[in-house]
């Protein structure tokens, strides 16, 4: 069997002990220029050139044609998309699976739109990994993997939702009570897949306590921990530290965010997928 794991640029780029995943890029596009979110791209200019650039901005999911060329060469599919609540990435990533399954009748694919997004999307690539390592066969993967869905969730704490609000993404009252300096929001990814807003927090310390009791009430008792953000080691660490030191046996790991979680998350935005 060759299996492909495959997923959108919203999981970040990180790689995995023994496997490659192929990433499928979303673009970031301004007036001005068009960023594609690969390895290559420098996250950092990135959101630099963007508060230079006064126009507007926005983002673009990728299209069949490029999920489909992300396929290739797989007997075995295992794909992940970002939330189709606030994108066509998963949409396009069907397209396309209907079509290789017309070009190649004996692959099978699986795409698992995880109403989510970042490291949320981390956490089923390592899950994908684990099973095809188990050597669970295809339908196994495909529910264990969907069960898996209902244990996994992303919380955030984002210091700006100008971009989500120009994209039309959240409302603009949402977006304006957290545009305060030093107001954090802190909130969750909803079960219909899109941005919840929680708290208002005032500070970085609180948000990041915060986002501490929200795990324990959305019921974390020790299991995996993934933690992105945008140019935040310094909130990322710290909340890590403080996780530590209540779990101390936990599997946790911190991130940057790259492209496409960067332009929505904004600088010093934190995302925290985790398993109960
Ligand atoms: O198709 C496109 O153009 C992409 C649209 C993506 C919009 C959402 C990106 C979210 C990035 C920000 C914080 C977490 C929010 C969670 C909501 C599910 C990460």
């Amino acid at each position: 069997m060759k299996a492909k794991l495959v997923a959108d640029s919203s999981a970040n780029h990180h790689t995995l002990d023994t496997m490659d995943v192929t990433y499928v890029p979303l673009k970031i596009i301004t007036d001005e220029k068009e960023y594609t979110d690969n390895s290559a791209l420098d996250a950092e200019e990135m959101l630099a050139e963007l508060s230079r650039c006064k126009g507007n901005s926005g983002t673009a999911c990728p299209g069949a044609g490029d999920w489909l060329n992300a396929f290739e060469g797989a007997d075995t599919v295992l794909g992940v998309s970002i939330t189709s609540g606030l994108s066509g990435s998963y949409n396009a990533a069907v397209v396309a699976a209907e079509e290789y399954r017309n070009r190649y009748p004996d692959a099978r694919v699986f795409i698992l739109d995880t109403l989510s997004t970042g490291p949320e999307m981390q956490l089923i690539l390592e899950k994908y990994h684990q099973l095809l390592e188990e050597g669970k066969d295809f339908d196994e993967i495909c529910a264990e993997v969907k069960e898996y869905l209902h244990h996994t969730h992303l919380i955030f704490s984002l210091a700006s939702l100008d971009n989500f609000a120009k994209n039309g993404r959240v409302s603009p009252a949402v977006a304006k009570a957290v545009g305060i300096l030093g107001i954090r929001v802190v909130g969750r990814a909803s079960d219909e897949g899109t941005l919840e807003s929680q708290h208002k927090c005032r500070g970085e310390k609180r948000a990041l306590r915060c986002l501490v009791a929200t795990m324990k009430e959305m019921g974390y008792h020790g299991g995996k921990v993934r933690i992105t953000h945008t140019f935040n080691e310094k909130g990322a660490s710290s909340l890590a530290s403080s996780l530590k030191a209540l779990w101390p046996e936990m599997d946790l790991s911190v991130s940057p965010n790259r492209g496409l979680c960067s332009y929505y998350a904004e600088m010093g935005g934190i995302l925290v997928a985790f398993e109960s």
